[in-house]
């Protein structure tokens, strides 16, 4: 952090004091003019030439420099020395990072699942709508990932975004778009509002992972037939507007604040469209299943990602998953009051015939988080020697996840 910061300082040293800084990659789009050394002239003359932005100044070769009459060749190449320098620097500090944009319309619920995510859970209720854009770099899972959280409001959606797409829609990973489970009369208003972002990521050349977040799906809610008619609606909606491009595969997850790991399965999965080796883990996950006679495996980290999981069936996915999560959630419970951590934790439920059992298979990330093997098996004594084989194949993919 304190490195990152410091590299970010030196970059805002190039610029004229009078340039405000707020985001280090909109340098990038700034005009030349605004580096130090550069004068109005000049970056007039640039912009004859078509180099608008540092960017462009950037991406000339200073062995093969254009010639421009009213600027001395070696100015010019000081110029494209700096700008590279500066497009570099920027380049490697947001690289580290995957972007994440929230999308939606006005009291979704984004920034309450940002919170959530964060276990900022006081502040849930005090929240209030986010004016324009906020960018937090989240500290969970050990991972470095940039949120952008867009406020929905209108005159942000109508005013701000999409008259700059290229500053909030580009190099985005991920993007989950929010809809309120709970709120039928804003279907189409939600839709259209999808439809268009979309648009724009096509007209930019983009492809993030999307993944609906039907927010506010509270258990009570779920119940009632109004909930499940709201939902049927939404999907058949954005379905059909994903069908009208063809670079856009998209796919839902419900959440509650009131359930975190609903949330978590939530950030999980969208974390896992865009990781490099989860299906590799998921393989390593298959054989291990089959090895211990498993019905069902998973590996979850102590703060609830959730990096894949093996099983012939959704039911038995889903009770590993939330055991696990649950579970964990009571482990972190003991932790905090002094108990010692248990490197193995199991449930069994002995009328079902069966036992859900997690080890502890490592720590990962700077931040040692500790990772949970689990299972789902009648026969969870199968396990024993078994684990240092997987182990070994594991540890690498998850610290490669991101
Ligand atoms: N019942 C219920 N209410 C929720 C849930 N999540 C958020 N809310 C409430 O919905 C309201 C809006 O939440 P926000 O997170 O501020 O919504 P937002 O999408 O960030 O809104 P903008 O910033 O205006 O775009 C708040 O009153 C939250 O308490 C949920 O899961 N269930
Ligand atoms: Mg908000």
């Amino acid at each position: 952090m304190s490195e990152n910061s410091g590299k970010s300082l030196a970059v805002k040293d190039f610029f004229k004091s009078n340039i405000l800084i707020n985001e280090l990659d909109e340098v990038l789009r700034f005009k030349p003019d605004s580096l130090i050394g550069v004068d109005k002239i000049s970056s007039d003359h640039l912009f004859d030439e078509g180099i608008k932005t540092i960017d462009d100044l950037a991406n000339l070769s200073v062995a093969n420099l254009p010639e421009i009459k009213e600027i001395l060749p070696n100015m010019l190449q000081k110029w494209v020395k700096i700008a590279q320098l500066i497009q570099k620097n920027i380049k490697e500090q947001m690289r580290r990072h995957k972007k994440l944009l929230m999308i939606g319309l006005d009291n979704g619920g984004k920034t309450s699942i940002l919170a959530i995510v964060q276990d900022k859970f006081s502040i849930i209720k005090s929240l209030l709508p986010t004016r324009g854009v906020k960018r937090e770099k989240l500290d969970f899972f050990g991972y470095p990932i940039i949120s952008w959280d867009l406020g929905g409001q209108v005159q942000y959606r109508e005013k701000l975004y999409f008259n700059r797409p290229e500053l909030f829609f580009t190099e985005a990973d991920i993007m989950l778009y929010v809809v309120d489970s709970q709120d039928p009369d804003r279907i189409p208003e939600a839709a259209n509002y999808f439809r268009e972002v979309l648009k724009v990521l096509e007209e930019l050349h983009e492809i993030p992972s999307v993944l609906i977040v039907l927010s506010k799906s509270d258990q009570d809610a779920r119940k009632t037939l109004q909930w499940q008619q709201t939902v049927t609606s939404i999907k058949n909606k954005f379905n059909s507007i994903a069908q009208e491009f063809e670079e856009f595969s998209i796919d839902y997850c419900d959440t509650t604040i009131f359930q975190r790991e609903t949330i978590m399965q939530m950030f999980s999965t969208a974390l896992m469209k865009v990781s490099d080796t989860s299906e590799i883990i998921e393989n390593i996950l298959e054989e291990f299943t089959h090895q211990v006679e498993a019905k069902a495996s998973s590996l979850v980290s102590m703060d609830g990602l959730i990096f894949g999981s093996y099983t012939g069936s959704d039911t038995d996915e889903m009770l590993v998953n939330n055991t696990a999560l649950l579970l964990q959630t009571l482990s972190n419970f003991y932790n905090s009051i002094g108990l010692i951590r248990e490197k193995s934790i199991r449930l069994d439920l002995p009328l079902n015939g069966f036992t859900i059992r997690g080890e502890k298979l490592f720590e990962y990330s700077e931040l040692q988080i500790p990772v949970y093997l689990w299972m789902l098996s009648q026969n969870p004594e199968l396990l024993e020697g078994k684990i240092e084989y997987f182990k070994e194949q594991l540890l690498p993919l998850i610290n490669l996840f991101l």
